[in-house]
């Protein structure tokens, strides 16, 4: 027993049932806390330090009583007092420390890690706003801090503390930790965030996200990814990394010394694996501290170094993929560009006139992959069709080199948060039919059995429309937005970016709004919704936003469309937010442009709560059109191959597309007098001046082909059983997609862990 109320009364005075949310969430953390406070480190020789720029954790209360055991009976002496842990949970605020894909699975990772009984740490920063709050004011994007320290938070504040030593200044971090209790293993890990006490938030200005970027003392953990549209603000991206690496490659070091390491050997001791490059400083900053703190010399320093660290890449994007000048990176920490600048030149001395594989380039810019990949000892991708890109195209030349070091990892995901705690009712469903192994194993093929099992089917169907009435019920809750809690629920959630095609979905509303209003009715009524970020710079996302919510509004207001079609878009969207949409959605919209989504991550996510994915040929959809068969998802659009040709020729004209038929009326409708009035005139000229002339990552050249499969998959659910069977089919074949399987494949191929 855990006599919860013993707890409230010592804290509160009060029992259970006359304890607010807040405060019953505080006797719960007390709880887990004391709990994971007590549990031993994983052991082991050597150490994985995964440091990431981003760690998308989400809430870890239901989590961490999952992993300790305690779920179900806090969940039943909540029960008996008259409330749940979904409702305590709200009073939880989510950790405001990571953005995207990239960084939940970083989350993803740790949860695995700890699960598997592996002695590794995430290391990060503490970021105390993140990235922005986002709410929508006049159909646009607005953004205010988000402020998650201010309530009650998982953070130790440990005594660790080192110091960083930038060119004009030298600062003290601090650093605190998050325990990471893996599943039923009664041992943890940590996730470890660095940060320093001078950090003020009063520098940013009143009702924005602006400060001024210069004040490094006072600035630097405030947000994650700060604009970096100026010089001031690559400096001080410059300054965050290099105080998140100093800080983990310091703490690695002592870690490894006082396990016996006598710094020689390091590399039995210390793995790093680093989170795309926005860490890759850490080769540069081990080199520094092995021969300037430890007595190394440079050529062993580097040996070392290349024995340590190991790169994961997430993009073929060239946005993406970090440069910077080496006057930048000279002005912040002068001793790291001397250390760079002479990598360079062994890079140089190597490969002669191989200019695709310099580290610093004509114009003195720095490619940080260059570095990881040189100095690293292995490069992965992150879904076989994007390494085979990685090694063919994009990074070729790198290839041509070091063939032995790169490998595919195909990306996973928990199923302890994604299954189990957020759709307890679908695990409940599983365990029933097939026992409960694939808590373990994640294997869920047993499942099969129940193809053409009416009684199970109505069972899983039943459970679809309780979670579609959960999430109407949270929408209305939080946000006053009322859904047909029985319409069809058709969900894009991700960040807002071009090559993700948010604009090709809108596009196909449009075309939507049409037929219905030329009385072709759905037979059932459909809504659509979105959620996902637009990083502040970023002009077009923007617009993209705006564009949906203006259509979102129109249609609203048209009583002959309105009752068949309804386009939602979830403000802030995040982590919470998505333990309420995917479980509830019947479909996933995976819709990128081939070649460019170097895996996806929430496509998995889906997968495992029954929805069917609509595709393209694109990162991890195509290892998932394969478990679950083509039967049993919806792909269309072009190859990745006729993309990565286009590009190479120059060759896609969108005029050509814009002309057709079906196509021009849907585009001419975003400067339509009808959108105006819920628009704003230069958004929607500006984007569709871009589709029209530029439509750099093709919106157009799949439009047609998208079409006609959506009208095939709504028609396609009115058969709800077999639509239920193949979402059985979907769930049944996620196995492959467990982290814990990733986590296996990078230590056996990479980090050589023993357990
Ligand atoms: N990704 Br690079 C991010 O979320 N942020 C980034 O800065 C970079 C990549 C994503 C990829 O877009 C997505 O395809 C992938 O599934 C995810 O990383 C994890 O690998």
């Amino acid at each position: 027993m855990l006599n919860l109320n013993e707890r409230a009364q010592a804290q509160f005075e009060k029992p259970i049932s006359e304890l607010s949310n807040a405060e019953i969430y505080k006797v719960l953390l007390d709880l887990v806390q004391e709990k994971t406070n007590a549990m031993p480190a994983n052991q082991g020789k050597r150490k994985l330090y995964y440091i990431s720029a981003e760690f998308l954790i989400g809430k870890l209360l239901s989590n961490n009583l999952l992993n300790l055991g305690l779920y179900d009976e806090v969940a039943a002496e909540l029960k008996a007092n008259g409330t749940s842990l979904a409702e305590v949970e709200e009073a939880e605020a989510e950790p405001s420390l990571g953005n995207g894909g990239l960084g939940r699975l970083a989350a993803c990772f740790l949860d695995s890690i700890a699960t598997l009984g592996l002695n590794g740490d995430g290391v990060g920063l503490n970021y105390h706003f993140g990235l922005f709050r986002q709410y929508f004011e006049n159909n646009e994007q607005s953004y205010e801090p988000d402020e998650w320290l201010d309530h009650p938070t998982w953070l130790n504040k440990s005594d660790i503390s080192y110091q960083v030593p930038f060119g004009k200044f030298t600062l003290n971090s601090t650093l605190y930790e998050i325990n990471v209790p893996g599943y039923n293993q009664g041992t943890i890990n940590k996730l470890r965030l660095f940060d320093l006490d001078s950090v003020n938030p009063e520098i940013i200005e009143e009702g924005s996200i602006d400060f001024d970027k210069t004040d490094i003392k006072e600035n630097l953990t405030l947000f994650l990814y700060p604009d970096d549209s100026d010089r001031n603000g690559n400096l001080l991206r410059i300054y965050q990394q290099y105080f998140m690496v100093s800080n983990a490659a310091q703490l690695a070091i002592q870690e490894a010394i006082e396990r016996g390491s006598n710094i020689h050997d390091l590399a039995d001791y210390v793995v790093i694996q680093i989170n795309d490059t926005h860490p890759t400083f850490v080769i540069p900053e081990l080199i520094r501290l092995l021969t300037t703190v430890h007595g190394i010399d440079f050529d062993e320093a580097v040996e070392i170094t290349q024995n340590v660290v190991a790169f994961t890449n997430h993009t073929i994007l060239a946005e993406a993929l970090e440069k910077w000048p080496l006057s930048d990176i000279h002005e912040v920490v002068p001793e790291i560009a001397e250390i760079i600048v002479a990598l360079d030149e062994r890079v140089d001395a190597a490969f002669p006139g191989n200019a695709a594989v310099a580290i610093i380039d004509k114009r003195d810019t720095v490619h940080m992959a260059s570095i990881a990949i040189h100095y690293g000892f292995s490069i992965n991708g992150v879904a076989a069709l994007h390494t085979e890109i990685l090694k063919n195209n994009e990074l070729n030349h790198f290839y041509e080199i070091y063939p032995e070091k790169f490998s595919n990892k195909t990306n996973g995901i928990t199923f302890r948060r994604w299954l189990m705690a957020s759709n307890p009712e679908l695990s409940q469903f599983i365990d029933d039919r097939i026992g409960t192994r694939w808590h373990e194993d994640a294997d869920l093929t047993d499942l099969l059995a129940f193809e053409n099992d009416e009684e199970a089917l109505l069972d899983l169907l039943r459970i679809k429309e309780n979670n579609k009435e959960a999430l109407a019920d949270h929408l209305h809750r939080t946000r006053g937005i009322v859904i047909d809690r029985h319409s069809i629920i058709d969900v894009q959630i991700k960040r807002i970016h071009e090559y993700k095609r948010q604009q090709m979905l809108a596009l196909y509303i449009i075309y939507k709004y049409h037929q219905i209003k030329a009385g072709h009715i759905p037979a059932t009524p459909i809504t659509i919704i979105f959620g996902g970020k637009a990083a502040p710079a970023y002009t077009i996302a923007k617009d993209i936003i705006h564009l949906i919510l203006a259509l979102s509004e129109l249609i609203e207001n048209d009583l002959d469309v309105a009752p068949y079609l309804k386009v939602v878009f979830v403000d802030n969207y995040n982590v919470s937010e998505a333990e309420y949409l995917i479980p509830a959605a019947n479909i996933s919209e995976q819709i990128s442009l081939a070649s460019k989504e170097a895996s996806g991550t929430g496509n998995m996510k889906f997968m495992l709560n029954g929805a069917l994915t609509i595709m393209t040929w694109d990162g991890a959809n195509v290892e998932i059109a394969e478990h679950v068969g083509e039967e049993n998802i919806y792909p269309f659009g072009k190859s990745s191959e006729e993309i990565v040709d286009l590009y190479a020729n120059n060759a896609y004209d969108p005029q050509y597309y814009y002309k057709q038929e079906r196509i021009k009326p849907l585009v001419d409708f975003i400067i339509s007098d009808e959108l105006a009035a819920y628009g704003i005139p230069e958004r929607l000229h500006r984007l569709y001046k871009d589709i029209t002339n530029k439509d750099y990552f093709m919106a157009l050249i799949d439009l047609e082909e998208f079409i006609d499969v959506k009208e095939k998959v709504y028609s396609e659910y009115e058969d709800r059983l077999d639509w239920t069977r193949r979402s059985l089919i979907n769930i049944a074949n996620a196995g492959f997609f467990s982290a814990d399987r990733t986590i296996e494949e990078y230590n056996k191929d990479i980090w050589h862990l023993e357990n």
